[in-house]
Formats: C-alpha cells, sequence, structure tokens
C-alpha cells in the first residue's frame, strides 16, 4: 500500500514516520509512504502556497500547487483516492479506516488555515475527513491519525494479528480491565477470576466486564454489536404453525414450508442461533419436518450437500410451545426470556434496541417466537416477556414481510457483524 501526504510542514509528518510504530511497516516494506512539500509545488521567488480568501475571512491553500502533488504523485498510474482532512469532513470511523486500507493508494492533503480552495476539493478530493468535534491548528495531526489507523490495518504492521482481530471497536465491546504485576499493589489486589488461572473462568469474567463496561459507558455502540459472544446463554428461534391467525384473524393452524425449513435455518446457523425449533400440533407434519432434516443430515442430500444438513441440524420438532419453551429452560438450566413478533404493534412493545441491552444484561437465555400464516395469535403474544415493535422500512405503511424476511432482519440486528 501507499500513501502520500502533501503538507505544508513537511518536517512535522516526517518525524512522526520516522518514530512510530507505522515506521515499522515503512520499514518492513509493507507500506510506503511519501511526503511532498507543498512549496515544492508553488511558482515564484516565494513559493506561495496559500492567499487571501476571496471575500475576506483569512488565508487559503492555492488550488494549483495541490493539483501539481496529486499529479506527481499519481504519476502515469491510477489516480489516487483523494483524502482532504477538514474540521467540515465526514467524522472518521473504523468502518472508514476499513475501507481506506482497501485502497492501493491513499493520496492526503493536510488542511490548513481556512482550508483548500473549494475548487480543488470539488475537482479531486473523493472524502473530507475530520478526526472529531474539536479545533486543531491543521491538518497534519489528523492525516498521522489516518495514516496510523489504516496502517495497523495492514498485516505485518502492527506485531501481533490476533490483537488487531481482538480490537474492541471490532468486536463492536469496549475492551476489558487490564492488570499487571504486583497482584497486590498499595493494599489493593486483583480480580480473583484473573489469577484464578483457569482460561474459561478468565473469559467468562473478561466478556461480562465488557459488557458492563459498554452498557454503562457507550450503550450506543451496541447497536452495531454482535452480542452473541457476550451471551452466557444460548439464543433460540421458534416458528409457530398453531395457534396463529387467518386471514380474517381466527385461530388456526398452518402448514410447514419447506422454504421456511432450509431459510430459517440456514439464518439461524449464520448467525450463532442454538435451535431453530419448529413448533406444530399436526403430528403429520412433525414426521414430515423429520424427512426433510434426515434427507439432508443422513439421507442423499448428506453427501449431495453437507453444508445444508449442517443447517438443518438444528431444527427440533415440538408439539406444542409451552412444552418447547420448558425443553428450552431444561437445557439451559435457566427461564428463558421470550420475546413475541408481530407485525402489529401493541401497547409496551419494546424497541430491538432496548431488547439488545437487555439481554446482554439479563444473562438469561432468550427465545425469539415468530408466527406463521397472520401471525402470532394474542394468547401466545400475552404469554411472552417482552414484545417487540415491529419492523418497519419506507414509509411504513406496508408491513408485510415474510417470516424467513423477519427472523433475518431481527438476527441480524442482535447477532450480526455491523
Ligand atoms: C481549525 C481550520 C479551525 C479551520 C467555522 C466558520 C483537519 C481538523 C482539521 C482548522 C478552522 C480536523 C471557521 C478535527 C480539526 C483542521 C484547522 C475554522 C473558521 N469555522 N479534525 N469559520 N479538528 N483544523 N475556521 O481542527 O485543519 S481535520
Amino acid at each position: 500500500m501507499r500513501i502520500t501526504v502533501v503538507t505544508a510542514f513537511p518536517d512535522f509528518l516526517k518525524s512522526f514516520l520516522s518514530t512510530s510504530i507505522v515506521g515499522r511497516g515503512v520499514a518492513a516494506e509493507r507500506l510506503v509512504v511519501d511526503v511532498l512539500d507543498l512549496r515544492d509545488f508553488a511558482d515564484g521567488a516565494y513559493r506561495q502556497v496559500d492567499d487571501y480568501a476571496f471575500g475576506g475571512g483569512g488565508m487559503v491553500l492555492m488550488a494549483e500547487p495541490l493539483a501539481k502533488a496529486l499529479e506527481k504523485a499519481a504519476g502515469d498510474g491510477a489516480r489516487p483516492f483523494v483524502l482532504g482532512t477538514s474540521p467540515q469532513g465526514a467524522v472518521l470511523t473504523q468502518e472508514m479506516v476499513e475501507s481506506l486500507a482497501a485502497q492501493e493508494h491513499l493520496f492526503i492533503v493536510c488542511g490548513h488555515y481556512e482550508g483548500l480552495d473549494e475548487r480543488f476539493t470539488r475537482r479531486f478530493v473523493d472524502m473530507e475527513v475530520s478526526i472529531g468535534d474539536y479545533v486543531l491548528t491543521g491538518g497534519e495531526l489528523p492525516a498521522m491519525v489516518l495514516i496510523d489507523a489504516v496502517a495497523r490495518r495492514i498485516p505485518g504492521v502492527v506485531g501481533k494479528e490476533s490483537a488487531v482481530e481482538e480490537d474492541s471497536f471490532f468486536r463492536g465491546f469496549l475492551d476489558t480491565p487490564h492488570f499487571t504485576r504486583p497482584s497486590v499493589w498499595r493494599g489493593e489486589s486483583v480480580p480473583e477470576a484473573l489469577l484464578s488461572g483457569d482460561h474459561e473462568v478468565v473469559r467468562s469474567w473478561r466478556r461480562r466486564q465488557a459488557v458492563l463496561r459498554t452498557l454503562r459507558r457507550r450503550p450506543d455502540v451496541l447497536s452495531r454489536a454482535n452480542v452473541q459472544p457476550y451471551l452466557p446463554c444460548g439464543a433460540y428461534v421458534a416458528l409457530l404453525h398453531h395457534p396463529v391467525l387467518d386471514r380474517l384473524g381466527n385461530v388456526t393452524t398452518t402448514a410447514v414450508t419447506g422454504l421456511d425449513l432450509h431459510d430459517i435455518s440456514r439464518t439461524c446457523t449464520t448467525f450463532g442461533v442454538r435451535r431453530f425449533c419448529v413448533v406444530t400440533p399436526l403430528e403429520g407434519q412433525r414426521e414430515m419436518v423429520r424427512t426433510i432434516v434426515a434427507h439432508w443430515t443422513e439421507g442423499y442430500g448428506a453427501t449431495f450437500n453437507p453444508k445444508r444438513g449442517e443447517a438443518l441440524r438444528r431444527i427440533k420438532v415440538f408439539p406444542e410451545f409451552r412444552g418447547m419453551l420448558r425443553w428450552v429452560e431444561k437445557k439451559e438450566r435457566n427461564v428463558p426470556l421470550v420475546v413475541g413478533t408481530s407485525a402489529r404493534s401493541r401497547k409496551g412493545a419494546v424497541h430491538w434496541l432496548e431488547l439488545k441491552r437487555r439481554i446482554v444484561e439479563d444473562a438469561r437465555p432468550v427465545v425469539f417466537l415468530f408466527g406463521t400464516g397472520w401471525g402470532l395469535d394474542e394468547s401466545v403474544l400475552a404469554s411472552c416477556d417482552v414484545q417487540l415493535q415491529p419492523i418497519r422500512g419506507g414509509e411504513g405503511a406496508y408491513n408485510h414481510l415474510s417470516v424467513r424476511s423477519a427472523v433475518s432482519v431481527l438476527l441480524d440486528r442482535f447477532f450480526g457483524w455491523r
């Protein structure tokens, strides 16, 4: 990867590159960073790079020296991805860093004074970046921040690869507290769990701490986090074929569909849901489900497409949903939180983000109930611990998602890396 920085203060950047960890990546030839002195591209005896803003109000970097620097950096190759540092830019996030790290050549313009001539920005700058809502004296530190964040995503720049993957913003949770020797310092000792020598005890303590810190300090980051690794108990999806409503709002029993079995079990497997519970009172229907599952786990389907069996194996059939909940309770040795879903809202329905907070805090297994046909009957919804607000999109007027789509949307919100 190549990064070219153009600045009116090149020494500042050069000292950073020669002393920082990023410098290691440069030394290891994983990364090439060129610093261009904007003055080298200026004309006249004074090598002028800035001038008074038209209409008054301070100095502006002139477009022509910037354009010349960009042309030099591009050479005969492809045009680099051009970044401008600016307090008016979009605030840098890890997602932006990931995308930038995938570029072959970045060209960073360090803004100064009142910024760049807008005509340069309009013609050449692909993205304007700020590093946060506070006022600095120029774009050099933001450029270093950008380089540092991008460089550590390049393999071989930061020592241990796992350290990068394990990084807090990567997992969507804040990091846990850390301690080192001595084990007792000024009368204060290190948490028991960390001294236990039991790897599992250490892991679960750390996860719990990460959860509690995130809930307390940055509940906002939870919306984009996969909470699965932080749940001490399992998550379950149940698809009810009775008691559900028909077109006219009467209680009925629907037929099991193969599409639901395949698609929902694949979604559950993708998102780490322990079991996909298929509930129907009709023995013939349960037998059909078992036959389909057996085809893909033991029969011809197992050799034809083993991946499908891996998903369908998660299916378990039940005649009745209360029995299914008792089975989960027994398996998890803990009373599950039962979550009802419906396309119709009801009083006290909970926002998905609120429920997400609750399930990481509660440390209980969770069962998401979905209805087929025209949705779960009131008797089921009334017995749930929580009902989720309907999934809405667009203008919110049409809400007739297939149950398979609803499962996908919800599982992505709770257990997707977003
Ligand atoms: C600071 C330039 C203040 C201009 C509103 C109307 C680059 C930066 C910078 C700087 C002004 C970044 C004004 C976070 C930063 C940067 C120098 C304001 C007057 N304001 N990220 N008129 N913070 N800062 N100009 O300061 O160049 S990225």
